[in-house]
């Protein structure tokens, strides 16, 4: 089994400043509370999976302030450290996997993962949304919409200069980014996605095309010698809200958890992910069977990622006889 050499080391990031509802910052705990290290163990046939516990930041520009950018003391000052945190784990040998905690994380998760291993990553953006907003494009003022621009080098220009940030040195190439899932864009991100070229793959792709067809492309687009690094950035909200009530951005008409566990069979496949972000899970939102779908559904994706197989496969012995 090839998952049984993968280490896996997990990280907790309780953070929540990036959007403005309660309640996503408990949603690491909610996922390890459903049993993810020894399903990790149990079900993918991984030996060493460690825990790198909780991300814990000081806020260390507490003045620093961005026209429409919300919180952006803490979300700068928590991705600093966490960028720290996920280059520590990967350089321990590891695939990271980051548990969120809203999705202005993305911005650390990704920047300690090029740290750690090249600029030149290749980068699967699984969301119902772009995040590809500038804070004069925003129209909410939360971060968690802007991770994508934040990183972007084509978009350096359009950012006023950014307190605090001078750590953040690594920058992604829009031309290796996919997104998968998109179906809540607002004006300006369809317009730079377009302008720039970015390889998006929308819900009416998946619709025509298949799942399968999709996911081959998205990696033909952003890695086309099939040699990158793979960054993964999960967004629980490109599910459909039948499949993953429990999140604060829902969007109708989305991906069924089946097509999200093919995307992530096909990426394990590669043997190239590097980092995995589960981000936007919020266990305050709906009841608690919404809560239970949400969660297990984040945790199926999860497994998948790291080589769960849910193929029907030929019983080893024919001992089995079926009782009368
Ligand atoms: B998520 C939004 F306006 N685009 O910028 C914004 F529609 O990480 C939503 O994908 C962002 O969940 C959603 O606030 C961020 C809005
Ligand atoms: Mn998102
Ligand atoms: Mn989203
Ligand atoms: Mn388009």
């Amino acid at each position: 089994r090839l998952s049984g050499s993968i280490k896996v080391g997990v990280l907790d990031v309780p953070f929540e400043k990036g959007q403005d509802k309660s309640g996503v910052e408990i949603g690491p705990k909610s996922i390890r509370e459903a049993g993810l290290i020894q399903k990790l163990i149990e079900c993918c046939g991984i030996k060493d999976v460690k825990d790198y516990g909780e991300v814990k930041y000081l806020n260390n520009c507490v003045n620093a302030q961005v026209l429409n950018m919300k919180h952006y003391d803490d979300v700068i000052s928590c991705s600093r450290e966490l960028s720290d945190q996920v280059e520590k784990v990967i350089r321990d040998g590891r695939i990271c996997l980051t548990l969120g905690g809203d999705h202005s994380i993305g911005i650390g998760t990704i920047h300690g993962h090029m740290k750690a291993k090249t600029e030149d990553l290749a980068v699967l953006w699984v969301d119902a949304h772009a995040d590809l907003n500038t804070n004069r494009s925003s129209q909410s003022g939360n971060i968690h919409g802007m991770p994508l621009a934040v990183l972007a080098k084509e978009l350096d220009y359009y950012w006023p200069p950014l307190p605090g940030a001078d750590w953040l040195k690594c920058k992604l190439s829009l031309r290796n980014l996919a997104y998968i899932g998109l179906r809540s864009l607002d004006p300006y991100e369809h317009v730079i996605m377009h302008n720039l070229g970015i390889a998006h793959f929308d819900m009416f792709d998946i619709q025509r095309y298949g799942i399968d067809a999709v996911v081959s492309a998205a990696l033909d687009k952003m890695d086309p010698d099939h040699n990158k690094p793979i960054h993964v950035s999960f967004d629980i909200d490109s599910l459909d809200p039948l499949e993953a009530p429990s999140t604060g951005t829902p969007v109708r008409g989305g991906l069924l958890l089946r097509e999200g566990i093919h995307i992530m069979t096909a990426i394990y496949k590669t043997g190239r992910l590097g980092a995995l972000d589960l981000v936007e899970v919020n266990p305050k939102i709906g009841n608690q069977s919404d809560v239970d779908r949400t969660v297990t559904a984040a945790m199926h994706i999860i497994l998948a990622a790291f080589g769960q197989n849910r193929r029907l496969v030929k019983p080893e012995s024919n001992d089995l006889i079926p009782p009368n």
